[in-house]
């Protein structure tokens, strides 16, 4: 079994990183440890590297002292990867990684090999927060360390919703509010706060959206001119999508938006039956089974029309089997 603290015990320089494109639970698991370390080990030089964190994971404490360039060599004799899968997600902190004396992995992830010296994967767990939680001593885990705990596990299992949410997620989950842990604060946060903007944006797609296929496939287009009005950017449109899906009789969601250059996006979600990225695929993107997407440069409706035949043919199959 990992010893992780006594690994820190012995550490002067430790790296932290996680995989590129941070999510929350990767700022969550690293923020996490930087501030035990910080907390609990005062004379250890500790410093988190990751690449630049969407602005809804900056309310976990410390995120402004993450090092977001991967330029120096910068030496340590302990590196740990956390929610890493593999040594290629870690990008540019992939150097420090190679340059380190020891190194440590502590992941969540089914496919994770064990690239580190050291490495405990627990794949049944919710996120790498609560493997990384389990590894830690729960009384000297301050207030900072677990908001980034709860934050992380928070958005790794979908608010508890998941089904890699255990008891043992709610019991770790159940000591880090006792520290004193804002848990609506964090969820609304992180799940469910938007801009003004995004709000009124949100308004327009669904007035706008429209029902297909005897009401399973609910669709929503937004032209260049919608969003250049509303001063949006494509990460503006993030939940609306989700909105579409959650819609009773609703099987498949498609967003699409169209940017500057009028390339269209084409975003697809399904419940139960449809398998979108067997869509997406032709042309030319990918995927998950229940969340897809492409981008296409060509006549919109007459794309739109074919994913369509697309879906009514899966769903057809469906019904007659
Ligand atoms: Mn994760």
């Amino acid at each position: 079994m990992l010893n992780l603290l006594s690994a820190l015990e012995k550490a002067k320089a430790v790296i932290i990183s996680g995989h590129t494109r941070p999510d929350g639970d990767c700022v969550g698991s690293c923020m996490a440890l930087w501030h035990y370390i910080r907390d609990n080990y005062p004379d250890v030089h500790a410093q988190v590297r990751l690449e630049s964190v969407p602005a809804s994971y900056r309310l976990i404490p410390g995120t402004e002292n993450i090092i977001t360039n991967f330029d120096d060599d910068q030496a340590c004799d302990l590196f740990i990867a956390l929610d890493a899968s593999d040594k290629a997600r870690l990008v540019g902190a992939a150097r420090y990684f190679d340059a380190a004396d020891h190194t440590i992995c502590i992941d969540h992830h089914i496919s994770n090999q064990g690239y580190a010296d050291e490495n405990l994967v627990c794949p049944q767990a919710s996120s790498a927060c609560e493997v990384l939680a389990g590894l830690l001593d729960m009384d000297r885990v301050s207030l900072n360390c677990a908001i980034a705990l709860y934050t992380g596990i928070i958005c790794d299992s979908g608010v508890f919703k998941y089904s890699s949410t255990s008891r043992r997620t709610m019991e770790i989950a159940g000591q880090l509010l006792e520290k004193g842990v804002p848990g609506q604060q964090l969820i609304d946060g992180v799940f469910y706060q938007k801009t003004y903007m995004q709000r009124k944006l949100l308004g327009r797609c669904l007035q706008d959206s429209f029902l297909s296929l005897d009401g399973r496939m609910f669709s929503c287009i937004v032209r260049w001119e919608t969003m250049r009005l509303f001063g949006a950017s494509h990460e503006d449109l993030e939940g609306v999508i989700d909105q579409l899906r959650m819609t009773e009789g609703v099987e498949t969601a498609v967003l699409i938006s169209e940017d500057e250059t009028g390339t269209f996006k084409f975003s697809m979600r399904s419940n139960r039956q449809v398998d979108v990225s067997r869509i997406c695929e032709v042309f030319g993107g990918g995927g998950h089974i229940r969340a897809a997407g492409f981008s296409v440069k060509a006549d919109m409706p007459e794309v739109f029309g074919r994913v369509e035949a697309m879906v009514k043919e899966q769903l057809d199959a469906c019904t007659t089997d």
